[in-house]
């Protein structure tokens, strides 16, 4: 008899569940902020039961977590790759945070997350994953450069066991139950805080230069910061915890609350509160402390936008800043919504037609043929027209630069130092690539070909071949 293979999906299922519930103990706030997400779901659903599911199958949004972790050497990161890919997880995106911080950043980032469609639908956990850029001479010196690297160097943060399992469950795509359940247990516990004494001194260095660094490099394990919940009204949930005495940071991230269609990603978060760890003092001397870096996050997710409506996206958040220098009194939602309503279509409709937003398209359930078959390409414009197709948004699934160094910089408590008359060291996607051992995926590439398979598959239906009058890419092969 065969034993029944657990599948990667549902090893990722099982290790974002295990990782809520471990994360929901050590951060207490972060178990309310999951019961007002699920209010907000609820009450969502009950008053739009028609727009509840546009974005995703209900099931799929009250599962639904990203996590972030921060790692200190390649080494490292090409270690928690393994894993990931243990659960379906691959490098998406690259995010240079350093640049995109006012405060002191120094990591580069990318997003290990499920990249086909079904995978999605079954569980769409992702992990924004920082690498310290430690040979950063404008946040390190040469000196200390090498005291961090001696210290990331002979810590392990993933046992050869799990490493191991991971390679085998990537092998065999998938793990028998026992070993599924050992690979569950070794991979939560490495991202379980540790009660390993700090070392205060050496914490306190490079906290002055980043409490990013510090939390890195700074202790000899690594834990998950946050893990963020979606719901399907970030406004409606900002409220509600504000209601409860907890005090968000001041303002959504990303875009603005509108009437029009929400695209890419909102984001807000609260400050944690002081945890309690051991240190060790410069006398030997070892006793209690506390360190404030880990906080609670919250989103919402839109439409994913095609390169030139992340361009046109850029464009509106540089206008909205420009007005807000201009109006420091006035607000940036305020302001973000009149640049919002100026420049952006009111509806999905119109977002599609105009090239902004990704969408997949599917045959309506009536339509078998078009009165146009057998004359050659129809084009794209004119089936939606009629209603042969229906045009669904796809889901931005990754992660927006900006609003990510607006988290991080939120929940720090200095500004810490960047000595800018350095050159910083240049990381993209292909270095961090070859550090990972894996391309990271162009996230327009993967919406990019989720739409264009959803074309092919409504001209196999019809019988017809279309003309892609939207954006413009071939179809057919
Ligand atoms: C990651 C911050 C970025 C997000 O949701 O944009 C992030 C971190 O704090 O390690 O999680
Ligand atoms: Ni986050």
């Amino acid at each position: 008899m065969t034993t029944p293979h657990l599948a990667r999906w549902e090893l990722r299922a099982a290790f974002a569940r295990r990782l809520s519930a471990m994360y929901g103990e050590e951060v207490p706030a972060y178990t309310t902020l999951v019961e007002v997400s699920e209010e907000v779901n609820r009450d969502f659903a009950t008053a739009h039961p028609d727009l509840a599911e546009h974005l995703g199958s209900i099931a799929r949004v009250t599962a639904e977590r990203h996590g972030a972790i921060r790692v200190g050497t390649p080494t490292e990161l090409s270690q928690v790759a393994r894993i990931f890919a243990a659960l379906g997880m691959y490098p998406v995106g690259f995010y240079d945070l350093r640049e995109a911080a006012a405060s002191s950043v120094p990591v580069v980032s990318t997003a290990f997350r499920p990249t086909d469609r079904e995978e999605l639908a079954r569980n769409p956990f992702r992990v924004f994953t920082s690498m310290l850029a430690v040979d950063d001479p404008r946040f390190f010196t040469p000196e200390l450069q090498e005291r961090l690297r001696a210290f990331l160097e002979q810590r392990t943060l993933f046992p050869e066991e799990l490493l191991a399992l991971a390679d085998r469950a990537d092998a065999e795509d998938g793990l028998p139950p026992e070993d599924a359940e050992r690979f569950l247990d070794l991979a939560t516990a490495s991202f379980q805080l540790s009660d390993e004494p700090v070392e205060e001194t050496w914490y306190r260095e490079l906290e002055a230069i980043s409490a990013v660094a510090a939390d890195i490099g700074g202790v000899s394990s690594t834990h998950i910061n946050h893990l963020t919940p979606r719901v399907l009204d970030i406004d409606e949930l900002y409220q509600r915890m504000e209601d409860r005495g907890i005090t968000m940071i001041d303002e959504v991230q990303g875009p603005p609350a509108w009437e029009g269609p929400d695209v890419l990603l909102r984001q807000t978060s609260f400050r944690a509160l002081d945890e309690h760890r051991t240190f060790r003092f410069p006398d030997g001397s070892i006793g209690p402390g506390t360190l404030r870096v880990r906080f609670g996050e919250v989103e919402q997710r839109g439409i994913a936008l095609t390169p030139p409506g992340r361009d046109l996206y850029d464009q509106l958040i540089a206008e909205t800043d420009r007005r807000l220098a201009e109006h420091p009194k006035r607000t940036r939602t305020d302001i973000a919504r009149e640049v919002w309503r100026e420049h952006l279509p009111l509806t999905e409709a119109e977002l599609d037609a105009r090239g902004l937003g990704f969408f997949t398209y599917r045959p309506a359930d009536d339509a078998t043929s078009t009165p146009t078959a057998g004359q050659g390409a129809v084009p794209l414009s004119a089936l939606l027209r009629d209603g042969v197709l229906l045009a669904e948004p796809i889901v931005y699934e990754d992660f927006l630069p900006r609003s990510a160094a607006g988290i991080f910089q939120s929940n720090l408590t200095g500004e810490g130092t960047r000595d800018n008359r350095h050159q910083g060291t240049s990381y993209d996607a292909a270095s961090l690539s070859a550090m990972i051992g894996r391309p990271i995926a162009d996230p327009a590439d993967l919406y990019s070909a989720q739409r264009s398979a959803s074309l092919e598959a409504c001209e196999k239906a019809l019988g017809i071949e279309i003309l892609d009058d939207y954006l413009g890419t071939p179809t057919t092969t």
